[in-house]
């Protein structure tokens, strides 16, 4: 049973314009279109430009996470962030590919779904392996959540504290974990 009200953290990245002038107003227009999916955005991190992972495969992108406030289960969530891309020209041409709009749910509160021997499978997957396969199902935390520098670094100016529930450290020890080369590469762009 879900609470009326979940806390939901949402991950924004694009690297092609689409139907906007650049990344980062595809990212603003997402924002906007957030409480028509249901989520009401209570804290929004900067934007960083970011090198594109794995390197090489196409332009910096844009990044950032969201803090919102959601009465709507999980899977819908998901279900209306996909409505958004798809409204901002989302092809889901290449696993990893350049993209105009990419929203990931990163969390909501501390659910794992769809229960934790799968969330584990997901998170070992080699890289390899990564690029190779998507999970066809809803996966919580994101499984990747903890190895990305374009999400922890936005992640931690909004919500430092928040405790990952399956690895049991906050969005701040994560990020210390990260190789500080590829800390440096990312820039705060705004505000
Ligand atoms: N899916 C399962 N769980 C989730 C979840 N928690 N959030 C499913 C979002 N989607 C979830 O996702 C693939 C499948 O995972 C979908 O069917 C979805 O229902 P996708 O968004 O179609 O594909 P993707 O974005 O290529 O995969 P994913 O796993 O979201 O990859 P990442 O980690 O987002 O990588 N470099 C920089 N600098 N910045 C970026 O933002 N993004 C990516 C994509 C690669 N390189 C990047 C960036
Ligand atoms: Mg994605």
């Amino acid at each position: 049973m879900f609470q009326l009200c979940n806390k939901v953290f949402v991950a924004l990245g694009a690297n092609l314009p689409g139907h906007r002038d650049n990344p980062s107003d595809q990212l603003l227009a997402a924002i906007r279109a957030l409480p028509d999916a249901g989520v009401q955005v209570l804290q929004q991190s900067s934007f960083y430009r970011t090198p594109s992972f794995p390197a090489g495969s196409g332009p910096d992108y844009v990044n950032a996470v969201v803090c919102g406030a959601t009465a709507r289960p999980p899977a819908e969530v998901l279900a209306a962030l996909h409505a958004i891309e798809a409204q901002a020209g989302r092809a889901r041409a290449q696993r990893w590919g350049a993209r105009v709009l990419d929203l990931d749910l990163l969390a909501m509160a501390d659910t794992i779904l769809p229960d934790i021997d799968t969330y584990r499978h997901w998170e070992a997957l080699p890289l390899d392996a990564q690029m190779r396969h998507s999970p066809d199902r809803l996966i919580l935390p994101h499984p990747r959540l903890h190895e990305r520098g374009f999400v922890l670094v936005p992640f931690n100016e909004i919500a430092p504290d928040w405790r990952h529930p399956v690895r049991g450290e906050t969005v701040a020890q994560m990020l210390a974990h990260l190789d500080q080369a590829e800390r440096a590469e990312i820039k705060r762009l705004s505000p």
